[in-house]
């Protein structure tokens, strides 16, 4: 619908910026913390982008006190990270490392020093290398209960200052890449492997928000979802049903569980079928139930396009462009049920990701009409090369990126949808990470690239400037400037 008088960003909405640790941090065997499984993983030849690593990464660990000053100035009024499993229990369970939540205490104190609320993602894919090791680590249960437990620890030491808590992060990311594409760490090629591993991720999550509740913490709790809805290619109704198929099998097979807390019915009776299916008890399913989040967290990136797909068979293999080289990547095409084709409404970045600011909308407004939870979207920006000239990075690409997305969400905030708050990815630049250093995010250049650390220096892009206008504005400077 088009709206003829808009409705301002809410009071109190969280103006915010993400980052995630293994991509900012650094620090990597400093002050007790063990190896994760991206420590590990990257030490292998070839699996990332110029075999780029976290070790240093943009050294936020020892420069985080001139990072929130950075956010302060820019009147940043959240800003989510995550904490690395492996700084709190090194081998995962056990004994807890004081340092490792010394360090997180100091960084949230120097946060609420400033007003900046800070939003806490519990795990962002950095799996202490010791579970991988001792039990597979995604594909034991023996997960559900160590993952409790490391959660019970910081809700302990931190709820009395940290109100938003983020159980998961793209759990369908790291799940797929990780047992199914074999791209991200345990580089599992093996699909009855990845469902099995996703309903024990489930578990794991809807464990964690019932022992949130279940202990009386302050504050509100939800899994982060990489959701990017897919569109029909055109009317053809075969199209329209292969967007249905892919829909479910990629966004509502997790979002459904989140939300309602069980499977679409469709995909399961279709993973029977081919006996790929998880065991799913009677127990799960309770657990499923009571674990219902208060809200649900937004990664919002691109949509996809589908036609009906022909090939009974895999016709080749996906191919990602994690060069920056455009147009290197090759669609997915998943027999009998999609092909992926170029949306011709839409542009595409060096990454070949897909640009569509009413795909948000068509997000938000999705997550809204099925579940009616608030949405809080944790991440969403443009990785692109920039170009550091005199100590200037004139980056007008994102500006114009993050201007024409946050119109869209007040347009769904306008059509009712209730947004918590909105956090780009990414503050600072940090290690993308299959694409190296190169492709950057942040409204802060630093200083450093694939082949030398440099001086890490930060310096503020004209995107920071901005988005200091539209914080102080609460958005209205959007309304003088996007809306040409
Ligand atoms: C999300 C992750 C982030 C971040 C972002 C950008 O999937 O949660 O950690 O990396 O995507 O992706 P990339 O770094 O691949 O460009």
């Amino acid at each position: 619908m088009r709206h003829t008088k808009l409705d301002s960003f809410p009071k109190n909405f969280l103006w915010g910026s993400a980052s995630a640790a293994y991509q900012v941090e650094g620090a990597y065997q400093e002050d007790g913390k063990g190896i994760s499984v991206w420590d590990s993983f990257v030490t292998k030849p070839d699996t990332t982008f110029k075999n780029t690593n976290g070790n240093i990464a943009v050294d936020h660990y020892h420069r985080f006190k001139e990072d929130v000053a950075l956010m302060n100035e820019q009147g940043l009024k959240a800003y989510r990270f995550s904490i690395a499993w492996s700084r709190i229990f090194p081998t995962g369970k056990g004994e807890i490392n004081q340092q490792g939540l010394d360090f997180y205490s100091q960084l949230i104190d120097e946060l609420l020093k400033y007003d900046i609320e800070p939003i806490v993602t519990i795990y962002h894919w950095d799996l202490p290398q010791a579970l991988q090791e001792e039990y597979g680590g995604w594909e034991s249960r023996t997960i559900i209960e160590d993952f409790t437990n490391y959660a019970k620890v910081l809700f302990d030491a931190f709820s009395s200052r940290v109100k938003y808590w983020v159980s998961l992060n793209e759990q369908n990311v790291f799940i797929t890449h990780g047992y199914l594409l074999g791209t991200h760490p345990p580089a599992v090629r093996d699909i009855k492997r990845m469902f099995n591993a996703n309903h024990i991720a489930n578990l794991a999550n809807a464990s964690v928000i019932k022992a949130f509740k279940a202990g009386g913490y302050p504050g509100k709790i939800g899994p982060s979802f990489n959701y990017g809805p897919t569109y029909a290619f055109d009317s053809n109704p075969l199209n329209v049903l292969a967007k249905i198929d892919t829909e479910e099998l990629m966004g509502f097979f997790w979002l459904d569980v989140y939300g309602i807390g069980k499977y679409p019915r469709t995909v399961i009776k279709q993973l029977e079928t081919l006996q790929i299916a998880p065991t799913i008890t009677k127990a799960d399913e309770a657990l499923l139930l009571e674990g219902l989040p208060d809200f649900i967290g937004l990664n919002y990136y691109q949509t996809a396009a589908v036609k009906a797909s022909n090939n009974d068979s895999f016709t080749g293999k996906m191919k990602m462009n994690n060069s920056g080289q455009k147009g290197s990547s090759q669609e997915l095409e998943i027999p009998r049920i999609s092909k992926f084709v170029k949306n011709p409404y839409l542009e595409q970045t060096n990454w070949d990701w897909t640009i569509d600011p009413i795909g948000i909308r068509v997000a938000l407004r999705t997550i809204e009409s099925r579940y009616q939870l608030p949405v809080l979207i944790t991440e969403n920006g443009l990785g692109e090369y920039d170009t550091f000239e005199d100590g200037k990075i004139h980056d007008p690409y994102r500006i114009e990126y993050l201007e024409k997305h946050l119109s869209e969400i007040q347009e769904a905030i306008t059509d009712g949808v209730q947004v918590l708050g909105y956090c780009t990815w990414s503050f600072t630049d940090l290690l993308s990470w299959l694409n190296g250093y190169q492709k950057r995010y942040g409204f802060i250049y630093v200083d450093r690239d694939e082949e030398s650390e440099r001086t890490l220096n930060r310096y503020k892009k004209d995107s920071f400037y901005w988005y200091q206008k539209v914080i102080e504005t609460n958005g209205d400077y959007l309304n003088e400037t996007g809306r040409k």
